[in-house]
């Protein structure tokens, strides 16, 4: 008798919860569910800027549990495949050498084939169009802004577009080419 008491106080707290679901005005999903578990903030950011100087894009850069989250839009960089990294040092000054070599605090070889890599700062291809802003989205796995093995150490850190393709093997960039594009990535806070 007693076990069956305690099963009917079970069924009655699932049943009130129930009721309280049903009766609230808000849909669990949508808005209401987004207000109820506000995304993390962005927490650093990055103006790109084309071998001239000026200004064709921009990124964000937000710690997840599952990685680095990076979004955002540049254009001008023409029709074509262009590889993308995270670079370890924070300067881009033409022709962007100054960004480094890509972030690498594991010590591996260059490229999501390479079967002694990837570099932390690897990401993948973007295709761009002829013409327009593109815009793009990584997660970058493994990789956090600060702290122990932070992307953004003393030298900082920075996000480079190159002139062709990335083939995720060839060590030390993926036989990308040249870089066209680069963005300090800067902390927010
Ligand atoms: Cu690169
Ligand atoms: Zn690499």
């Amino acid at each position: 008798m007693k076990r069956r008491s305690v099963v009917g106080i079970a069924l009655g707290l699932v049943a009130c919860g129930h009721a309280a679901v049903v009766s609230s005005p808000a849909p669990l999903s949508g808005p209401a569910a987004a207000a109820a578990a506000p995304p993390i903030a962005v927490q650093a950011t990055a103006t790109i800027i084309d071998l001239a100087g000026a200004p064709i894009g921009s990124a964000s850069f937000t710690d997840t549990p599952a990685g680095l989250l990076v979004i955002g839009s540049v254009s001008g960089l023409g029709i074509g495949v262009h590889g993308v990294h995270l670079h370890s040092a924070g300067r881009c000054e033409a022709p962007f050498a100054s960004a480094g070599s890509h972030f690498n605090p594991g010590g591996a070889k260059h490229g999501f084939r390479s079967p002694a890599g990837h570099h932390a700062g690897d990401l993948p291809n973007v295709v761009t169009p002829p013409a327009g802003a593109y815009g793009f989205q990584f997660v970058a796995a493994g990789v956090k802004l600060t702290g122990k093995d932070g992307l953004i150490d003393t030298h900082g850190a920075s996000i480079v577009f190159h002139s062709g393709a990335d083939d995720y093997l060839t060590d030390p960039s993926g036989g990308s080419g040249g870089r066209l594009a680069c963005g300090v990535i800067t902390l927010t806070k």
